[in-house]
């Protein structure tokens, strides 16, 4: 049986992941900052799959000493970790650069850079210690392409981009997988979160088409996991049908 460390688990991508693989028999370790989330998501699990081993983890993956005290801390039946999701991100504002507010900016940075960083360097230790070792880096498009006013996010996903690659080389001595799964347009909180609770804002970027949804991406996370020990796929990037780039798409589809 392996164990899961899923970053974000809370919602969207990482709360499919962790249902996903939950029916797949894998024990999980769930983090984020809203515990009651956690908390209920962890219930709605076991009412499905009973002999889940579920472990909570409150984290905000920005501080670094609460990170890697709380991995460090983890009860020695939970150290066996085999794979960490690096999941948590977030989006704050669509604006022009001269316009961009610094907050957002260290928001973004700080989660979606930093708080990887973070969360790999104290998981690490643990990983190298497992037999089939795997780190999954949910990037974007937004890491491949940049998008009109999406200038620090765009960096923040390209840094991942890059941290994916980096990660693949600094890692192989210990023979742990890498792989970044780069989605494009996903209907979970992301836009919520990114127009700050206006929810028609956040509604009408999925108007006239279909987006994935973060099973989509859990389906792709849980085939990533089960390729042979001698199989590794290094990036992956899935977009809804009706999205051809970060910018066209199709609204009639
Ligand atoms: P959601 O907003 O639904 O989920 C984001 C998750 O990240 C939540 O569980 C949130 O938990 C967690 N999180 C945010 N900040 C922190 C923090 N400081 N510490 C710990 N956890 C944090 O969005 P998605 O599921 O869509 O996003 C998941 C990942 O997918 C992100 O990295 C995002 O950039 C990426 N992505 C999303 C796409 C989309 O279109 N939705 C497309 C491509 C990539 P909590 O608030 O409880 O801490
Ligand atoms: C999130 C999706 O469209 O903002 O990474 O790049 S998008």
């Amino acid at each position: 049986m392996r164990t899961v460390l899923i970053t974000g688990a809370s919602s969207g991508i990482g709360a499919a992941c962790a249902e996903t693989l939950a029916a797949e028999n894998y024990r999980l370790i769930l983090c984020a900052r809203r515990e009651d989330r956690l908390d209920a998501l962890k219930l709605t699990i076991l009412r499905k799959y009973p002999t889940c081993e579920i472990h909570i983890m409150v984290l905000d993956v920005r501080d670094y000493e609460k990170t890697a005290s709380a991995i460090e801390n983890l009860p020695n039946a939970w150290k066996n970790i085999d794979i960490l999701i690096n999941n948590a991100g977030l989006s704050q504002g669509l604006d022009p650069i001269q316009d961009g507010d610094i907050g957002d900016w260290d928001r973004m940075i700080d989660t979606n850079v930093k708080g990887l960083l973070y969360v790999t360097k104290s998981v690490s230790p643990l990983l190298k210690k497992s037999k089939m070792p795997h780190i999954i880096n949910i990037g974007s498009i937004a890491g491949k392409e940049v998008y009109p006013n999406g200038n620090v996010y765009c960096a923040t996903k390209h840094a991942v981009d890059a941290l994916n690659k980096a990660m693949r080389i600094d890692l192989l001595p210990f023979g742990i997988k890498v792989t970044a799964v780069n989605p494009g347009m996903v209907e979970t909180e992301f836009s919520e979160v990114r127009f700050k609770g206006d929810t028609d804002k956040a509604k009408s970027v999925y108007m006239g088409l279909t987006p994935l949804n973060g099973f989509d991406i859990a389906e792709i996370v849980s085939f990533v996991l089960s390729r042979p020990a001698h199989v590794n796929i290094n990036e992956l990037l899935v977009m809804p049908t009706a999205q051809a780039s970060g910018t066209i798409i199709n609204r009639n589809c």
